[in-house]
């Protein structure tokens, strides 16, 4: 490898910085299922990204459409000035999202949508006279990303446990994962719905005078793949809307046809009454993350501002029209590529592909909906994490980029993936789980 750079100083984001700098795994071009090494192999792109290349890679349509943008309009504030297609993509989203949700509030990534969806929550408690309710519950193992809302809300020890006292007021519901009942379930497990009867618990301990919002992932990607139990989103909606507390969807990883539909919320048939979105809104090709709101909300806040400006919050890149061109591109190249409808199509088959690894060693579980799946292994006596890394690396070696979360192995593949691709990965993965003691 030629390289005129070092790689001391750029600080790896949740990495093992001196391991991945003893052996980097770089990656130099890539195009539509896959990445080009920069030892010129093809490695198929089993997680789009970081689950975001939703359209997969270099798709014309956006990356065209940003190179339009770059030269006509490259960057407008939106603090008191705007440019159209802030405006057209808001109507794009509404149009996607459950009804009535309808209000769009941009941010740069995941991370700052759940913040900003936080803040929103309690500003709509104080603009609806409801200002004692301040406390916001998440769930043990949640991840909302790494600001301090998200660290507060999320249930992830590690992402918490050097970062001081944190937000206060915040509690947790428990997690769902219940791998004595649900161990190779296919699709949502059948044990658990009552588990969401936990918030019924935090609200005799608190009162539901005292609570603004239940943040969850419909669908836990980042820890570890954990599906809702069947039921158990219902009744989450049951309760908070019975005790007047907003439920918040964390969709970062949903939303934009994960699960074969535009949101989890639709595939669910359960609508929150607020939405946080990311990733897939511009197949990660321009960071960009959203809060969808309730009209209600909106109008609340809004309406009964006793200030000019209404909500005291927002970013320099908020709707920058970089991000704005590639998610209307992605838009499109979803609509007319029929991206939701080829997920919702191979669930099946991929359900079928990822539960035929069963039989390999050391796994103790694999889990699926929608083009999702994760495969969790039995953690080695004394030394928890290695066998998947392990796993992770043989798996670029034969030409496949996974993502692991300790022991767990999480696939989540572009919405343009074909069975043969399919095939092609279960095929790697089988000798990667095969060979990896
Ligand atoms: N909420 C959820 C549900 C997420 O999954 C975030 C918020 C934060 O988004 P940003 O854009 O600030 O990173 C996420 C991000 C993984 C993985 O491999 C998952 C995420 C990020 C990086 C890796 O599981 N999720």
């Amino acid at each position: 490898m030629n390289r005129s750079n070092s790689l001391d100083h750029f600080w790896m984001p949740f990495t093992a910085n001196r391991a991945f700098k003893a052996a980097p795994r770089m990656i130099v071009a890539a195009d539509g299922m896959y990445y080009t090494s920069e030892d010129g192999r093809q490695i198929m792109d089993a997680t789009s990204g970081l689950w975001c290349t939703n359209a997969g890679h270099n798709h014309p349509k956006i990356t065209e459409a940003v190179r339009r943008q770059v030269g006509e309009l490259d960057y407008a504030p939106c603090f008191n000035f705007a440019h159209p297609k802030a405006f057209e993509l808001s109507s794009r989203i509404a149009a996607q999202f459950p009804e009535p949700m309808n209000r769009v509030f941009y941010t740069n990534s995941g991370s700052e949508a759940v913040d900003t969806a936080l803040k929103i929550a309690l500003a709509y408690q104080v603009a609806r006279c409801q200002g004692t309710r301040t406390r916001l519950i998440g769930r043990e193992l949640g991840y909302h990303g790494t600001g301090f809302g998200g660290i507060s809300v999320g249930g992830i020890v590690r992402n918490r446990m050097r970062f001081g006292t944190l937000l206060t007021g915040v509690d947790h519901l428990r997690h769902t994962h219940d791998l004595e009942r649900n161990a190779f379930s296919r699709g949502c497990p059948e044990h658990g719905a009552e588990l969401a009867d936990d918030l019924e618990r935090l609200i005799a301990l608190h009162d539901a005078s005292t609570i603004a919002a239940v943040i969850v992932e419909p669908m836990a990607g980042s820890a570890g793949v954990f599906l809702p139990p069947k039921g158990y989103l219902e009744r989450l909606r049951e309760i908070c809307t019975r005790h007047d507390i907003l439920l918040i969807f964390d969709e970062v990883i949903t939303a934009f046809g994960r699960l074969g539909a535009a949101t989890a919320s639709e595939y669910f048939g359960v609508t929150p009454d607020i939405i946080t979105c990311a990733k897939g809104l511009t197949s990660g090709v321009i960071p960009m993350g959203a809060v969808v709101v309730r009209d209600e909300i909106y109008d609340a806040i809004v309406n009964t501002a006793d200030t000019p400006i209404e909500l005291f919050h927002g970013y320099t890149y908020s709707a920058n029209p970089m991000a704005t061109a590639a998610a209307l591109a992605a838009l499109d190249a979803y609509e007319a590529d029929g991206m939701y409808e080829n997920a919702a199509t191979l669930a099946s088959p991929w359900q079928d592909a990822v539960h035929s690894l069963h039989d390999c060693p050391n796994v103790i579980d694999i889990r699926n909906l929608g083009l999702v799946a994760g495969i969790e292994l039995a953690p080695r006596d004394g030394a928890p994490g290695t066998r998947a890394m392990d796993a992770l690396q043989r798996a670029w070696e034969k030409g496949v980029m996974i993502r692991i979360t300790g022991d767990i192995i999480a696939l989540s593949p572009p919405l343009i993936i074909t069975r043969t691709h399919i095939e092609e990965l279960i095929d790697v993965l089988r000798q990667v789980l095969n060979k990896t003691p």
